[in-house]
């Protein structure tokens, strides 16, 4: 291939090989590829592709490394950090993985499932439900986030707590290499010891070593016995303690623990049609726990009074309600779905996505909020999210009556305030929505010296040009 190949003659040559459909060039084509969906970055590019299969990913790979233009995966562009869009440089290209979307292979024997990069999360769970099988990543945006995108970035979610994340969810991984390579990496392997997991590499890495193309995912035996409680708990102490009882009685049963401000229940009670407060009285404190089981017969209402009397008894608990039906449990859910959402719509708002040791969360939330309201005067902490997992959004809302954009200027203070003590309780600046663009400054000060000059090593091994979505992850 000549390195000679310009900006046009590559668009020439990739036209030739996607056909007019799978080069997308006119602004108003191109334009909701660009631009993240939170606002925070507007983007530019020469085009958008779309590749329908491996081997045109890894031709449009092959060709664009030889024009030295870069090349910025997409999925599903619900990045929370801005990963999955072009700098304002313009000179690179997107690629979308939109038409890899087909399921591969479900075998439920070996309980795998392969799926190809551009399968959107909710339609991996719908194929798994329907070989009686449960792909168990959930969040938020599964209805738009892509495999390709959730393996990319890692993603958590609500069931992190019971199946692990995106990693842990992942045997095998198919990647075409920033130099058209591609690397068929897709075993279905619980054991495989067999030099570097090479496969580890490229989750959590946001398309900077290459382009995930397809997986095999993990299934496993779907919960026939499901209940959700929500409950005001007496403070952040007395949530943690309640994690601590369930564990001890049932820590299989656990498929969900999450913990919300009170404020942020207001929000989304004042916010969302058909949200309210589920219990007689508002509490500053709340927790949402969703307990599963693959036995159809097992008692979770019984569990859930043993432990719920218990923490009563002690103070922990000060009022619960029990979903009892699908829709009611589906009620509760959404209290806390739609705690994002409530949030924008309540004003500007800076997003922390920390976690800390489980131990330590009850004083994250603390003193993250007296941290930022010292800052602020009147800022409001809405922290929320998987306790179970230490992982809180430790989110801060405008004071009321100030300008958001005002208050949105203040952002970098914001999540330094926050990443300040999150340092001190040993956590991390990024748990489960990744670096991107949003973090890539962080990265010095906290993975600087032989862990990121590994991995600055790492990435010029892989991807010497630097044509793999520039700009993320890495200073
Ligand atoms: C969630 O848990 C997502 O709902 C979004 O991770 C968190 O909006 C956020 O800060
Ligand atoms: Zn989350």
């Amino acid at each position: 291939m000549p390195d000679t190949l310009t900006p046009d003659g590559l668009l020439a040559e990739l036209a030739t090989l996607l056909g007019p459909a799978g080069v997308l060039t006119a602004a108003e084509d191109i334009a909701p590829a660009l631009a993240d969906w939170r606002g925070l970055y507007q983007g530019k590019a020469m085009a958008v592709l779309r590749p329908a299969n491996t081997q045109e990913v890894s031709a449009c790979v092959t060709l664009c490394a030889a024009a030295g233009i870069p090349i910025v995966p997409q999925g599903g562009n619900t990045s929370m950090v801005g990963g999955a869009t072009p700098t304002e440089d313009g000179n690179a290209v997107v690629l979308s993985l939109a038409r890899m979307n087909r399921i591969r292979a479900i075998d439920p024997v070996d309980m795998t499932m392969t799926a190809e990069a551009g399968v959107i999360v909710k339609a991996a769970q719908d194929a798994a439900a329907d070989a009686n099988c449960l792909f168990p990543l959930s969040f938020g945006g599964e209805g738009t986030a892509t495999i390709g995108g959730v393996l990319s970035t890692n993603a958590g979610g609500n069931t992190t707590v019971r199946y692990g994340n995106a990693r842990e969810l992942m045997l095998g991984l198919e990647v075409v290499l920033p130099d058209g390579k591609v690397w068929n990496g897709l075993r279905r392997l619980r054991k495989d010891n067999t030099g570097y997991a090479l496969r580890h590499l490229f989750v959590g890495a946001e398309g900077t070593l290459g382009i995930v193309t397809a997986a095999t995912l993990r299934l496993f035996a779907p919960p026939r016995a499901n209940e959700v409680l929500f409950c005001s708990v007496r403070d952040e102490d007395a949530a943690l303690a309640v994690f601590r009882r369930f564990r001890a009685v049932d820590e299989t049963a656990i498929r969900a623990f999450e913990y919300m401000s009170g404020l942020g229940v207001d929000f989304a009670a004042k916010h969302i049609p058909g949200v309210t407060w589920p219990l007689a009285e508002r509490a500053d404190h709340t927790i949402l726990v969703d307990l599963a089981s693959t036995r159809a017969d097992a008692d979770l209402q019984s569990l859930a009074e043993q432990v719920l009397g218990d923490a009563m008894e002690a103070g922990e608990v000060i009022d619960a309600v029990v979903g009892g039906s699908e829709a009611r449990r589906q009620a509760l859910w959404r209290i806390r779905e739609e705690h994002p959402e409530a949030q924008r719509k309540e004003g500007a708002s800076v997003k922390n996505d920390v976690s800390v040791p489980v131990s330590k969360v009850p004083e994250l939330i603390r003193r993250a909020s007296a941290a930022c309201v010292a800052l602020i005067p009147g800022t409001r902490p809405v922290p929320f999210g998987h306790m179970g997992d230490g992982n809180i959004h430790m989110n801060l809302e405008q004071p009321e009556g100030m300008d958001g954009d005002a208050f949105l200027a203040r952002s970098h203070d914001i999540m330094d305030t926050v990443n300040e003590v999150v340092r001190e309780l040993d956590g991390s600046f990024s748990a489960e929505h990744g670096i991107g663009r949003l973090k890539t400054d962080m990265m010095e000060a906290w993975r600087g010296g032989a862990e990121l000059d590994a991995m600055q090593r790492i990435k010029a091994a892989l991807d010497p040009r630097g044509i793999m979505n520039p700009g993320k992850v890495l200073p």
